[in-house]
Protein backbone atom coordinates (compact mmCIF):
# COMPACT_ATOMS: atom_id res chain seq x y z
CA UNK A 1 0.00 0.00 0.00
CA UNK A 2 2.72 2.43 0.90
CA UNK A 3 4.73 1.89 -2.17
CA UNK A 4 1.69 2.57 -4.01
CA UNK A 5 1.26 5.91 -2.54
CA UNK A 6 4.94 6.86 -3.10
CA UNK A 7 4.75 5.51 -6.97
CA UNK A 8 1.72 7.87 -7.11
CA UNK A 9 3.51 10.68 -5.99
CA UNK A 10 5.98 9.98 -8.22
CA UNK A 11 4.36 9.62 -11.36
CA UNK A 12 2.44 13.10 -10.60
CA UNK A 13 5.11 14.80 -9.57
CA UNK A 14 7.07 13.69 -13.18
CA UNK A 15 3.30 14.12 -15.01
CA UNK A 16 2.97 17.75 -14.14
CA UNK A 17 6.59 18.69 -14.13
CA UNK A 18 7.38 17.27 -17.82
CA UNK A 19 6.98 19.97 -20.67
CA UNK A 20 4.68 18.59 -23.11
CA UNK A 21 5.54 18.71 -27.10
CA UNK A 22 1.49 19.08 -28.15
CA UNK A 23 1.94 17.43 -31.43
CA UNK A 24 -1.35 19.01 -32.78
CA UNK A 25 -3.28 21.72 -32.00
CA UNK A 26 -5.40 24.74 -34.25
CA UNK A 27 -3.30 27.80 -32.27
CA UNK A 28 -1.22 30.62 -33.82
CA UNK A 29 1.31 32.86 -32.51
CA UNK A 30 -0.17 36.73 -31.95
CA UNK A 31 1.99 36.99 -35.12
CA UNK A 32 -0.63 35.78 -37.28
CA UNK A 33 -2.82 38.46 -36.01
CA UNK A 34 -6.67 37.45 -35.92
CA UNK A 35 -5.13 33.93 -36.61
CA UNK A 36 -4.25 33.74 -33.34
CA UNK A 37 -7.67 33.19 -30.70
CA UNK A 38 -7.78 34.31 -27.04
CA UNK A 39 -10.40 35.43 -24.52
CA UNK A 40 -13.63 34.51 -23.11
CA UNK A 41 -15.89 34.97 -26.18
CA UNK A 42 -13.78 33.05 -27.96
CA UNK A 43 -13.69 30.24 -25.29
CA UNK A 44 -17.59 30.25 -24.97
CA UNK A 45 -17.90 30.57 -29.36
CA UNK A 46 -15.91 27.18 -29.35
CA UNK A 47 -17.58 24.76 -31.91
CA UNK A 48 -17.74 21.94 -29.23
CA UNK A 49 -19.90 24.21 -27.35
CA UNK A 50 -21.89 25.71 -30.13
CA UNK A 51 -22.79 21.72 -30.50
CA UNK A 52 -24.27 21.65 -27.10
CA UNK A 53 -26.20 24.85 -27.36
CA UNK A 54 -28.65 24.08 -30.14
CA UNK A 55 -29.38 20.77 -28.14
CA UNK A 56 -31.24 22.73 -25.99
CA UNK A 57 -32.25 26.05 -28.04
CA UNK A 58 -34.83 26.43 -30.99
CA UNK A 59 -33.57 29.30 -32.53
CA UNK A 60 -32.94 29.52 -36.19
CA UNK A 61 -29.39 28.57 -37.01
CA UNK A 62 -28.85 31.58 -39.26
CA UNK A 63 -29.81 33.99 -36.48
CA UNK A 64 -26.96 32.92 -34.62
CA UNK A 65 -24.36 32.87 -36.99
CA UNK A 66 -25.83 36.44 -37.76
CA UNK A 67 -25.42 37.39 -34.09
CA UNK A 68 -21.80 39.48 -32.94
CA UNK A 69 -19.52 36.90 -31.37
CA UNK A 70 -19.92 38.51 -28.09
CA UNK A 71 -24.12 38.22 -28.12
CA UNK A 72 -23.35 33.97 -29.08
CA UNK A 73 -20.87 34.33 -26.34
CA UNK A 74 -23.78 35.64 -23.90
CA UNK A 75 -25.86 32.89 -25.03
CA UNK A 76 -23.42 30.08 -24.62
CA UNK A 77 -23.11 31.48 -21.28
CA UNK A 78 -26.81 31.68 -20.36
CA UNK A 79 -27.47 28.28 -21.63
CA UNK A 80 -24.71 25.90 -21.06
CA UNK A 81 -23.75 27.54 -17.83
CA UNK A 82 -26.46 29.63 -16.07
CA UNK A 83 -29.77 27.15 -17.04
CA UNK A 84 -28.26 24.22 -16.83
CA UNK A 85 -24.80 22.77 -14.72
CA UNK A 86 -21.62 22.89 -17.03
CA UNK A 87 -21.36 19.38 -16.30
CA UNK A 88 -19.75 17.98 -20.00
CA UNK A 89 -15.94 17.99 -20.92
CA UNK A 90 -16.08 21.46 -22.92
CA UNK A 91 -17.80 23.39 -20.49
CA UNK A 92 -15.86 22.21 -17.57
CA UNK A 93 -12.59 23.16 -19.80
CA UNK A 94 -13.66 26.75 -19.55
CA UNK A 95 -13.93 26.60 -15.57
CA UNK A 96 -10.72 24.97 -15.54
CA UNK A 97 -9.44 27.54 -17.66
CA UNK A 98 -10.45 30.55 -15.68
CA UNK A 99 -9.59 28.99 -12.65
CA UNK A 100 -5.96 28.00 -13.82
CA UNK A 101 -5.60 32.25 -15.06
CA UNK A 102 -6.73 33.00 -10.94
CA UNK A 103 -10.53 34.13 -12.41
CA UNK A 104 -12.93 33.23 -9.47
CA UNK A 105 -15.12 30.39 -11.52
CA UNK A 106 -17.90 31.07 -8.41
CA UNK A 107 -18.78 34.15 -8.93
CA UNK A 108 -20.00 33.12 -12.13
CA UNK A 109 -19.69 37.28 -13.50
CA UNK A 110 -19.59 36.83 -17.22
CA UNK A 111 -18.34 40.65 -17.53
CA UNK A 112 -15.64 40.25 -14.75
CA UNK A 113 -13.53 37.74 -17.17
CA UNK A 114 -14.10 39.77 -20.11
CA UNK A 115 -12.48 42.42 -18.11
CA UNK A 116 -9.28 40.06 -17.23
CA UNK A 117 -9.13 39.41 -20.58
CA UNK A 118 -8.96 43.22 -22.21
CA UNK A 119 -6.23 44.22 -19.63
CA UNK A 120 -4.13 41.70 -21.71
CA UNK A 121 -2.03 41.60 -24.95
CA UNK A 122 -2.08 38.56 -27.23
CA UNK A 123 1.75 37.83 -26.16
CA UNK A 124 1.04 38.05 -22.29
CA UNK A 125 -1.63 35.89 -22.59
CA UNK A 126 0.64 32.67 -24.27
CA UNK A 127 3.18 33.63 -22.51
CA UNK A 128 1.19 32.92 -19.19
CA UNK A 129 -0.39 30.03 -20.89
CA UNK A 130 2.25 28.13 -22.08
CA UNK A 131 3.90 28.53 -18.72
CA UNK A 132 1.10 27.10 -16.48
CA UNK A 133 0.13 24.84 -18.50
CA UNK A 134 3.22 22.95 -18.67
CA UNK A 135 3.77 23.07 -22.46
CA UNK A 136 6.99 23.51 -23.80
CA UNK A 137 6.09 23.92 -27.69
CA UNK A 138 3.04 23.01 -30.15
CA UNK A 139 2.74 21.80 -33.34
CA UNK A 140 0.00 24.46 -35.80
CA UNK A 141 -2.14 23.28 -38.48
CA UNK A 142 -1.11 24.73 -41.62
CA UNK A 143 -2.96 25.14 -44.56
CA UNK A 144 -1.24 26.62 -48.01
CA UNK A 145 -5.16 26.94 -48.96
CA UNK A 146 -6.31 29.43 -45.88
CA UNK A 147 -5.86 32.91 -47.70
CA UNK A 148 -5.16 34.26 -44.49
CA UNK A 149 -2.27 32.50 -43.47
CA UNK A 150 -0.89 32.04 -47.27
CA UNK A 151 0.17 35.43 -47.62
CA UNK A 152 1.81 35.17 -44.14
CA UNK A 153 4.34 32.32 -45.14
CA UNK A 154 4.91 33.74 -48.37
CA UNK A 155 5.68 37.22 -46.72
CA UNK A 156 8.59 35.31 -45.17
CA UNK A 157 6.96 35.27 -41.64
CA UNK A 158 9.16 32.95 -39.07
CA UNK A 159 6.58 32.42 -35.68
CA UNK A 160 7.66 32.19 -32.74
CA UNK A 161 9.69 29.13 -31.93
CA UNK A 162 7.39 27.83 -29.86
CA UNK A 163 5.16 27.42 -32.77
CA UNK A 164 6.56 24.88 -34.59
CA UNK A 165 4.56 23.79 -38.63
CA UNK A 166 2.74 21.23 -40.12
CA UNK A 167 1.63 21.01 -43.70
CA UNK A 168 -2.56 20.58 -43.83
CA UNK A 169 -3.13 18.71 -47.33
CA UNK A 170 -7.03 18.45 -46.80
CA UNK A 171 -8.35 20.44 -49.54
CA UNK A 172 -5.68 19.07 -51.54
CA UNK A 173 -6.28 15.73 -50.99
CA UNK A 174 -10.10 15.67 -50.47
CA UNK A 175 -11.09 18.29 -53.18
CA UNK A 176 -8.66 18.06 -56.06
CA UNK A 177 -11.18 19.89 -58.26
CA UNK A 178 -10.57 22.72 -56.19
CA UNK A 179 -7.40 22.54 -55.46
CA UNK A 180 -5.89 21.90 -59.42
CA UNK A 181 -7.31 25.57 -60.66
CA UNK A 182 -5.57 26.96 -57.17
CA UNK A 183 -2.33 25.60 -57.47
CA UNK A 184 -2.14 26.11 -61.30
CA UNK A 185 -2.76 29.99 -60.19
CA UNK A 186 -0.12 29.82 -58.25
CA UNK A 187 2.32 28.32 -61.03
CA UNK A 188 2.55 24.53 -60.53
CA UNK A 189 1.48 23.36 -64.19
CA UNK A 190 -1.00 20.67 -62.84
CA UNK A 191 -3.29 18.84 -65.57
CA UNK A 192 -1.86 20.91 -68.60
CA UNK A 193 0.45 17.72 -69.82
CA UNK A 194 0.52 14.10 -68.74
CA UNK A 195 -0.79 12.93 -65.67
CA UNK A 196 3.09 12.51 -64.81
CA UNK A 197 4.11 15.83 -65.29
CA UNK A 198 0.74 16.95 -63.23
CA UNK A 199 2.02 14.70 -59.77
CA UNK A 200 5.69 16.15 -60.69
CA UNK A 201 4.48 19.53 -60.25
CA UNK A 202 2.21 18.72 -56.69
CA UNK A 203 5.89 16.98 -55.58
CA UNK A 204 7.61 20.41 -55.81
CA UNK A 205 4.39 22.52 -54.51
CA UNK A 206 4.97 20.19 -51.03
CA UNK A 207 8.66 20.11 -51.61
CA UNK A 208 8.09 24.38 -51.36
CA UNK A 209 5.65 24.52 -48.80
CA UNK A 210 7.36 21.83 -46.24
CA UNK A 211 10.55 23.76 -46.68
CA UNK A 212 9.04 27.61 -46.86
CA UNK A 213 7.21 26.61 -43.06
CA UNK A 214 9.44 23.82 -41.98
CA UNK A 215 6.71 21.38 -41.66
CA UNK A 216 7.51 18.94 -38.90
CA UNK A 217 4.76 16.67 -40.34
CA UNK A 218 2.33 16.36 -43.30
CA UNK A 219 -1.65 15.90 -42.02
CA UNK A 220 -4.40 14.96 -43.57
CA UNK A 221 -7.85 14.59 -42.42
CA UNK A 222 -9.57 12.16 -43.90
CA UNK A 223 -13.54 10.91 -44.42
CA UNK A 224 -14.86 6.98 -43.02
CA UNK A 225 -14.40 5.73 -46.57
CA UNK A 226 -10.98 6.34 -47.23
CA UNK A 227 -9.13 3.55 -48.95
CA UNK A 228 -5.85 2.89 -50.12
CA UNK A 229 -4.72 1.51 -52.94
CA UNK A 230 -7.48 3.67 -54.43
CA UNK A 231 -8.36 4.84 -57.80
CA UNK A 232 -9.13 7.92 -57.22
CA UNK A 233 -7.16 11.53 -57.56
CA UNK A 234 -6.87 10.88 -53.38
CA UNK A 235 -5.34 7.72 -54.34
CA UNK A 236 -3.10 8.92 -57.00
CA UNK A 237 -1.72 11.88 -55.74
CA UNK A 238 -1.05 10.04 -51.84
CA UNK A 239 1.34 7.27 -53.96
CA UNK A 240 2.73 9.43 -56.30
CA UNK A 241 3.20 12.96 -54.67
CA UNK A 242 2.63 12.73 -51.00
CA UNK A 243 4.62 9.36 -49.84
CA UNK A 244 7.80 10.43 -52.14
CA UNK A 245 8.14 13.45 -51.13
CA UNK A 246 8.11 12.43 -47.11
CA UNK A 247 10.31 9.98 -48.14
CA UNK A 248 12.56 11.93 -49.45
CA UNK A 249 12.51 14.76 -47.49
CA UNK A 250 11.80 12.56 -44.47
CA UNK A 251 8.50 13.46 -42.58
CA UNK A 252 5.69 11.25 -41.70
CA UNK A 253 2.25 11.58 -42.99
CA UNK A 254 -0.19 12.13 -40.15
CA UNK A 255 -3.87 10.29 -41.09
CA UNK A 256 -6.41 10.87 -38.89
CA UNK A 257 -9.34 9.02 -40.15
CA UNK A 258 -13.21 8.85 -39.77
CA UNK A 259 -14.62 12.53 -39.73
CA UNK A 260 -17.44 12.69 -41.43
CA UNK A 261 -17.55 16.35 -42.57
CA UNK A 262 -20.65 18.39 -42.57
CA UNK A 263 -23.66 15.73 -41.49
CA UNK A 264 -25.35 19.05 -40.51
CA UNK A 265 -23.87 22.07 -42.30
CA UNK A 266 -25.95 24.65 -40.34
CA UNK A 267 -24.17 24.01 -37.53
CA UNK A 268 -20.77 25.09 -39.69
CA UNK A 269 -17.80 24.14 -38.16
CA UNK A 270 -20.02 22.24 -35.30
CA UNK A 271 -21.56 20.14 -38.08
CA UNK A 272 -18.78 17.12 -38.27
CA UNK A 273 -19.55 13.60 -36.91
CA UNK A 274 -18.13 10.18 -37.04
CA UNK A 275 -17.94 6.88 -38.22
CA UNK A 276 -15.29 3.87 -38.60
CA UNK A 277 -11.84 3.58 -40.96
CA UNK A 278 -11.10 0.98 -42.87
CA UNK A 279 -8.14 -0.71 -41.21
CA UNK A 280 -7.18 -2.91 -43.80
CA UNK A 281 -5.87 0.38 -45.34
CA UNK A 282 -3.59 1.06 -42.87
CA UNK A 283 -1.93 -2.35 -43.05
CA UNK A 284 -1.74 -1.73 -46.76
CA UNK A 285 0.33 1.49 -46.37
CA UNK A 286 2.24 0.60 -43.51
CA UNK A 287 3.56 -3.05 -45.18
CA UNK A 288 3.51 -1.24 -49.17
CA UNK A 289 5.67 2.37 -48.16
CA UNK A 290 8.00 0.04 -44.93
CA UNK A 291 10.09 3.35 -44.93
CA UNK A 292 7.46 5.99 -44.74
CA UNK A 293 6.49 7.10 -41.42
CA UNK A 294 2.80 6.75 -40.44
CA UNK A 295 1.03 8.86 -37.50
CA UNK A 296 -2.69 7.71 -37.21
CA UNK A 297 -4.95 8.75 -35.15
CA UNK A 298 -9.01 7.29 -35.66
CA UNK A 299 -11.86 8.91 -34.94
CA UNK A 300 -14.00 6.41 -33.72
CA UNK A 301 -13.63 4.47 -30.27
CA UNK A 302 -14.67 1.27 -31.46
CA UNK A 303 -11.27 1.56 -33.94
CA UNK A 304 -8.83 2.37 -30.94
CA UNK A 305 -7.89 -1.51 -30.61
CA UNK A 306 -7.28 -1.99 -34.52
CA UNK A 307 -5.36 0.49 -34.27
CA UNK A 308 -2.82 -0.68 -31.01
CA UNK A 309 -2.91 -3.87 -33.31
CA UNK A 310 -1.35 -2.46 -36.11
CA UNK A 311 1.17 -0.73 -34.54
CA UNK A 312 2.03 -3.92 -32.95
CA UNK A 313 2.96 -5.29 -36.44
CA UNK A 314 4.66 -2.19 -38.15
CA UNK A 315 7.51 0.21 -36.49
CA UNK A 316 6.37 2.88 -38.90
CA UNK A 317 2.88 3.69 -37.43
CA UNK A 318 2.61 6.13 -34.39
CA UNK A 319 -0.54 6.00 -32.91
CA UNK A 320 -1.20 9.11 -31.50
CA UNK A 321 -3.85 11.44 -29.43
CA UNK A 322 -7.40 11.29 -28.38
CA UNK A 323 -9.09 13.21 -31.14
CA UNK A 324 -12.28 15.17 -30.92
CA UNK A 325 -14.65 13.49 -29.47
CA UNK A 326 -12.60 10.99 -27.63
CA UNK A 327 -10.81 14.05 -25.92
CA UNK A 328 -13.02 13.39 -22.59
CA UNK A 329 -11.37 11.86 -19.65
CA UNK A 330 -13.40 8.67 -19.90
CA UNK A 331 -12.30 7.82 -22.88
CA UNK A 332 -8.70 8.88 -22.84
CA UNK A 333 -8.26 6.65 -19.72
CA UNK A 334 -9.73 3.69 -21.32
CA UNK A 335 -7.79 4.42 -24.53
CA UNK A 336 -4.57 5.31 -23.00
CA UNK A 337 -4.42 1.98 -20.81
CA UNK A 338 -5.01 0.27 -23.95
CA UNK A 339 -2.06 1.66 -25.65
CA UNK A 340 0.35 1.14 -22.35
CA UNK A 341 -0.62 -2.49 -22.41
CA UNK A 342 -0.42 -3.28 -26.22
CA UNK A 343 2.43 -0.62 -27.33
CA UNK A 344 4.31 0.37 -23.91
CA UNK A 345 5.65 3.92 -24.17
CA UNK A 346 6.06 4.01 -27.75
CA UNK A 347 3.13 6.05 -28.70
CA UNK A 348 2.07 9.71 -28.28
CA UNK A 349 -0.56 9.08 -25.55
CA UNK A 350 -2.10 13.19 -26.34
CA UNK A 351 -2.49 16.22 -28.40
CA UNK A 352 -4.78 19.21 -27.71
CA UNK A 353 -6.25 19.97 -30.49
CA UNK A 354 -6.50 23.66 -29.02
CA UNK A 355 -8.09 26.42 -31.53
CA UNK A 356 -7.55 28.85 -28.79
CA UNK A 357 -4.97 29.96 -26.74
CA UNK A 358 -6.28 28.92 -23.26
CA UNK A 359 -7.58 25.83 -24.09
CA UNK A 360 -4.02 24.25 -23.62
CA UNK A 361 -4.92 24.89 -19.68
CA UNK A 362 -7.65 22.58 -19.59
CA UNK A 363 -6.66 20.53 -21.78
CA UNK A 364 -3.43 19.44 -20.53
CA UNK A 365 -4.38 19.78 -17.30
CA UNK A 366 -7.62 17.52 -17.16
CA UNK A 367 -5.57 14.92 -19.72
CA UNK A 368 -2.51 15.10 -17.52
CA UNK A 369 -4.77 14.11 -14.51
CA UNK A 370 -5.93 10.71 -16.02
CA UNK A 371 -2.70 9.87 -17.68
CA UNK A 372 -1.17 10.19 -14.29
CA UNK A 373 -3.94 8.01 -13.08
CA UNK A 374 -3.21 5.40 -15.31
CA UNK A 375 0.44 5.46 -15.14
CA UNK A 376 -0.12 5.22 -11.39
CA UNK A 377 -1.70 1.63 -11.73
CA UNK A 378 0.57 0.57 -14.46
CA UNK A 379 3.61 0.78 -12.42
CA UNK A 380 2.18 -0.55 -9.05
CA UNK A 381 1.03 -3.46 -11.15
CA UNK A 382 4.78 -3.75 -11.90
CA UNK A 383 5.94 -2.86 -7.97
CA UNK A 384 3.87 -5.82 -7.07
CA UNK A 385 5.83 -8.23 -9.07
CA UNK A 386 8.72 -7.12 -6.77
CA UNK A 387 9.95 -4.87 -9.75
CA UNK A 388 10.89 -1.42 -8.17
CA UNK A 389 10.09 1.56 -10.93
CA UNK A 390 12.79 4.26 -10.43
CA UNK A 391 12.29 7.49 -10.10
CA UNK A 392 14.30 8.76 -12.97
CA UNK A 393 12.44 5.60 -15.28
CA UNK A 394 9.41 7.26 -14.38
CA UNK A 395 10.72 10.54 -15.58
CA UNK A 396 12.46 9.13 -18.53
CA UNK A 397 8.79 7.15 -19.69
CA UNK A 398 6.96 10.49 -18.53
CA UNK A 399 9.61 12.40 -20.98
CA UNK A 400 8.65 9.81 -24.17
CA UNK A 401 5.23 10.16 -23.83
CA UNK A 402 4.95 13.91 -23.61
CA UNK A 403 7.59 14.24 -26.61
CA UNK A 404 10.37 11.92 -26.90
CA UNK A 405 8.78 9.19 -28.89
CA UNK A 406 7.40 11.97 -31.32
CA UNK A 407 11.00 13.08 -31.93
CA UNK A 408 12.28 10.13 -32.14
CA UNK A 409 10.29 9.24 -34.89
CA UNK A 410 10.95 12.26 -36.45
CA UNK A 411 14.84 11.49 -36.90
O1 LIG B 1 -11.18 19.15 -33.00
C1 LIG B 1 -11.50 20.05 -33.76
O2 LIG B 1 -11.46 21.24 -33.44
C2 LIG B 1 -12.02 19.72 -35.13
O3 LIG B 1 -12.78 20.75 -35.61
C3 LIG B 1 -11.00 19.50 -36.20
O4 LIG B 1 -10.22 20.65 -36.32
C4 LIG B 1 -10.08 18.39 -36.15
O5 LIG B 1 -9.34 18.34 -34.98
C5 LIG B 1 -9.17 18.45 -37.35
O6 LIG B 1 -7.97 18.70 -37.18
O7 LIG B 1 -9.68 18.27 -38.45
ZN1 LIG C 1 -7.56 19.21 -35.19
Amino acid sequence: MQATAAIRAMVEAAVRETPVTDIHTHICPPSFGSLCLWGIDELLTYHYLVAETFRWIDLPSETFWKMTKREQADLIWRTLFLEHSPVSEACRGVLTTLERLGLDTGARDLESYRRFFAGLTAGEIVDRVFERAGVREVVMTNDPFDDLERPLWESGARPDPRFKAALRLDLLLNNWPAAAPRLRGWGYAVEETSAEQSLAEVRRFLTDWITRIDALYLAVSLSPDFRMPEESARGRLIAGAVLPVCLELNRPLALMIGVKRQVNPALRLAGDSVDRSDIASLDYLCATYPRNKFMVTLLAREDQHALCVIARKFRNLLPFGCWWFLNNPSLIDEITRMRLELLGTSMIPQHSDARVTEQLLYKWEHSRRVIAEVLSDKYADLAATGWRPAEEEIRRDVGDLFGGTFRQFLE
